[in-house]
């Protein structure tokens, strides 16, 4: 079996150009789903849309947001606790899988978004990084009402369309329409930094109570609800628009910035290899689904992976630097 690498997009232009083909074909791939089919109603008139590969993707995550685990918590069955960092992992192999199939290339490594490198630079010159150049994913969104990405292969014109979005209300609708993004550089938002970064990854345990957004530990800091430093979030918040959404996997950059977060808990996984994943199959039922054993949130397989299954991934791929 071949072992990926996963690259640096910033200075890779082969996994660059790769992912950004791959992206293509799996948004061309029709599935004969619509948005029909999963009872998703149309915004403000819409008819059903047809659903990609890339869109069941999407829709995947929103399942899985969607999924409170326990029934009205906070926290859900990918996000705002333990199950973040391998259900995210787990998402990102099934992508690769369907990206290097496409791309008949079975070698393919997802390239990675070291953000933290862009946001060490000044707010300012952040939405000019080469991540957002024309040949990589394309840049802000149009500053008129509405911030359709205008540059680069997921433009306007380049017949990428979105096709669903969930609202601020979690309401999920079909929608027929160009990518969205809106920086925040503009408001002084800049990105996370290295020494950011840093500091998450000396941090133990994994996780810890109350097992969700008031946690200390590992997990938290890097998904991003402690303050001032938000990481993950924070990036989602920065590029706003899509990636703000529910459905954020619609954006192209949304696996690039995941990417890096799985790298950097490849990182922390290294610097403390004694550190277990935490918490353990004993713990109590109201964490469903984040338990060391416990079946993640699936889609596309009739089997569902345990967040033990991806803490060691290293005959799969690895990635070509874990240093800051
Ligand atoms: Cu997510």
């Amino acid at each position: 079996m071949t072992v990926g690498i996963r690259r640096d997009i910033r200075s890779d232009d082969g996994a660059r150009d790769a992912y950004v083909q791959g992206v293509i074909r799996l948004k061309q791939e029709d599935t004969g789903l619509t948005t029909g089919d999963f009872r998703i109603p149309g915004f403000a008139g819409t008819p059903p849309q047809p659903l990609s590969t890339w869109d069941l993707f999407v829709l995947w995550h929103l399942v899985a947001m969607n999924t409170s685990t326990p029934p009205g918590a906070d926290r859900n069955a990918a996000h705002v606790g333990p199950v973040f960092l391998p259900w995210h992992r787990w998402m990102l192999l099934l992508l690769e899988a369907n990206l290097q199939r496409v791309l008949r290339d079975a070698g393919f490594g997802l390239p990675y978004w070291d953000w933290a490198a862009d946001g060490d630079g000044s707010v300012d010159e952040q939405p000019q990084a080469p991540v957002w150049k024309r040949e990589c994913m394309g840049g802000d969104g149009s500053a008129g009402s509405e911030p359709f990405v205008t540059t680069g292969p997921f433009a306007a014109d380049s017949g990428f369309r979105v096709r669903v979005w969930s609202d601020e209300e979690g309401r999920v609708w079909a929608v027929d329409r160009p990518l969205r993004r809106r920086f925040r550089a503009g408001e002084g938002l800049g990105l996370p930094t290295t020494a950011d970064v840093k500091a998450a990854l000396e941090l133990l345990p994994y996780d810890t109570e109350p097992w969700d957004r008031n946690s200390d530990g590992f997990r938290n800091r890097l998904e991003g609800w402690t303050r001032p430093t938000g990481l993950h979030n924070l990036v989602h918040v920065w590029a706003r628009g899509d990636m703000e959404a529910a459905t954020s996997p619609n954006d192209p950059v949304f696996y690039l910035n995941h990417c890096n977060v799985d790298r950097l808990w490849a990182a922390w996984q290294a610097e403390h290899p004694d550190a277990p994943y935490l918490p353990g199959d004993d713990a109590p039922g109201d964490l469903l689904r984040h338990r060391l054993s416990d079946p993640m949130v699936a889609f596309f397989t009739d089997t569902a992976a345990t967040p033990a299954d991806m803490l060691d991934v290293s005959s799969i791929y690895t990635y070509d630097r874990l240093t800051m």
